[in-house]
């Protein structure tokens, strides 16, 4: 699946992103739990070279705990703080305020060495990720305000924003910076299904069929997937295209004639998928 998706506001946020990091402390790069690899991007990494940076596993509620607990050793071995987040419920968003805090102290104390600081240091940390990975939503979280927007669709947060959270802390949320090329494994397809890139650019069809065959393949989200949609064996030995064929039957989506409504199916079992009501399910393993 071949995609090439940048938008011009992302090329400006990429610019004035870089401008931005001579005043930046701590670079918090947010990614989506289910997809720990395809949702990096390698701008970001590049741009917080020498910075010190935190990992945020967001969406952790949606995502396979076991894959997720090998992907956290992964980044702290690398010597990068991680802190799992469900940036919707709350989970977990006061312990990345106390990362932020460490982190930056750390700076501030290694900076100023043998000095008094007269003033209280002020940590300005980046939050940046791919689209929709929650960035505003953790920003409103831990600003206990709703001053960032957020939205279920890539592309919702177009300006930059500095947000102020209690003393000495000051987060700049930053619009969905996507890694323009996506050729490299499956990654616009994973990107896809989680909804960190727009469906609707992609042929449903064929998005929805690629999402049965990695359910299918995977023996914990067979059951899972067996389970949602109430399928047979039988079901689920059939072509991917044929069991959504099944699951849009099953749930009414009809055309004159008894036909199933392929489209519809697809859109219900990509929204399911989507929004984690399959079951907790990884597209990243280690491994691979
Ligand atoms: N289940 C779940 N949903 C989340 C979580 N965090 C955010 N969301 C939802 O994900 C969607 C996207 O959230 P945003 O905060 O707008 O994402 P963003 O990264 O700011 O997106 P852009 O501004 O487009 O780059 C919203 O519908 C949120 O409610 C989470 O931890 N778990
Ligand atoms: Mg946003």
């Amino acid at each position: 699946m071949n995609i090439n998706w940048y938008p011009g506001h992302m090329v400006t946020a990429a610019k004035s992103i870089r401008e931005d990091l001579k005043l930046i402390d701590i670079v918090v790069e947010v990614l989506d739990a289910r997809i720990p690899k395809s949702s990096q991007n390698y701008i970001i990494d590049e741009m917080a070279e020498g910075k010190e940076k935190i990992v945020v596993l967001n969406k952790y509620d949606m995502a396979d705990k076991i894959e997720v607990s090998k992907w956290k050793k992964y980044f702290e071995d690398k010597g990068i703080s991680v802190v799992l987040t469900n940036a919707q419920s709350g989970d977990n968003i006061s312990k990345l305020l106390d990362t932020i805090k460490i982190v930056g102290t750390k700076i501030y104390k290694k900076k100023y060495e043998n000095k008094t600081i007269a003033i209280k240091p002020i940590f300005r940390v980046l939050i940046v990720g791919i689209p929709n990975v929650g960035k505003s939503t953790l920003i409103n979280k831990i600003s206990k305000k709703n001053s960032a927007n957020v939205g279920n669709r890539p592309g919702v947060t177009v300006r930059k924003q500095w947000i102020r959270v209690g003393e000495n802390v000051e987060l700049l949320d930053t619009p969905g910076l996507l890694w323009p090329r996506l050729e490299d494994g499956n990654a616009g397809l994973k990107l896809a299904l989680t909804g960190n890139i727009k469906q609707e650019i992609l042929d449903l069809e064929e998005l929805s069929a690629e999402g049965v065959k990695i359910l299918i393949k995977n023996e914990r989200y067979n059951l899972l997937f067996k389970e949602k949609y109430k399928l047979s064996d039988e079901d689920l030995i059939k072509e991917a295209h044929e069991i959504v064929e099944i699951i849009g039957r099953k749930k009414g989506c009809l055309i004159s004639g008894g036909e199933v409504d392929l489209e519809k199916a697809s859109k219900i079992f990509l929204d399911d998928f989507k929004n984690g009501r399959i079951g907790n399910i990884s597209l990243d393993s280690i491994e691979k």
